[in-house]
């Protein structure tokens, strides 16, 4: 076999790298860490870390730079990226953009961390902007559910339940039960950091700097964009009208 023969022939094995992302569809690229529940559960506090939690805002930033995202969302050990309507890197790839965005997160959290992680990727397809305010929105309400049962669990831990009594305690409680529970003990839910309840978005602002021209000495206004956190996100339907201005340049669709 002649080898361009054979070099086509192992390619059309490759069947899922022409899969691409429907064009016009808006992308949301998500990283999960695999197993943290054991990774936290060893170097973490709990219920929530702060150090782990900006460890995770700057894999977040890394995986939004690499994509050329729009706006990210953090919460847990999640990272949500989404890109622009007419995004056209990697072609588009579905293979690019999950194997790169979980590499992305991998990095540059493994050496934050100083020790191997890994990340699972997967695209999300949105047709219409209001369905990418609902993918916001619902993974702000998982970090607001999620964090009142860790709070909620983490307490009735510390005062000396096993894994499985505090499991069971906490079956059937509604959320208005575990708010009663906590505040009980001291913890107003309300005003736990707002990262905590609704996880924090990253977004490129753009800012001015005085620079001197050198050939002439003058001061010259010159215009750069730089990654925020925003770690005090509003929520509910205010949430999702912050998340329509990253929609903004795009042409009307719903
Ligand atoms: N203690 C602590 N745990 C955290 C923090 N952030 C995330 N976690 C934990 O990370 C885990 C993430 O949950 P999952 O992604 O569903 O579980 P996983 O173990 O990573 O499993 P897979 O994603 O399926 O591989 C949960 O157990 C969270 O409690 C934190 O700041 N502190
Ligand atoms: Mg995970």
């Amino acid at each position: 076999m002649k080898s361009d023969e054979l070099d086509e022939k192992m390619r059309a094995g490759e069947i899922f790298h022409n899969l691409r992302a429907l064009n016009g569809t808006f992308i949301v690229v998500r990283v999960d860490g695999r197993s943290f529940s054991r990774l936290t559960g060893r170097i973490c506090e709990k219920p929530f870390d702060h150090g782990f939690h900006h460890k995770m805002t700057e894999a977040a930033k890394a995986v939004l730079t690499t994509l050329d995202g729009v706006y990210a969302h953090t919460q847990s050990d999640e990272i949500s990226v989404l890109l622009a309507q007419n995004a056209s890197h990697f072609d588009r790839g579905v293979e690019k953009l999950v194997s790169i965005a979980a590499s992305a997160a991998t990095a540059s959290l493994s050496l934050a961390l100083g020790e191997p992680v890994e990340f699972d990727a997967r695209l999300w397809l949105g047709a219409r902007k209001g369905d990418v305010v609902d993918y916001f929105r619902w993974r702000q309400s998982d970090a607001t559910r999620s964090a009142i049962n860790n709070w909620v669990y983490w307490l009735l831990r510390k005062e000396g339940k096993s894994v499985k009594d505090a499991t069971q305690t906490m079956v059937g409680l509604s959320t208005a039960a575990k708010n009663e529970m906590l505040f009980k003990r001291g913890i107003n839910f309300n005003e736990v950091p707002a990262w905590q309840r609704r996880g924090a978005g990253i977004y490129w602002e753009t800012i001015t700097k005085i620079g001197k021209n050198p050939k002439t000495g003058q001061e010259v206004p010159t215009q750069r964009r730089r990654l925020k956190v925003d770690s005090d996100l509003p929520m509910k339907e205010a949430y999702g009208k912050f998340v329509r201005q990253f929609l903004k340049e795009e042409a009307e669709s719903g």
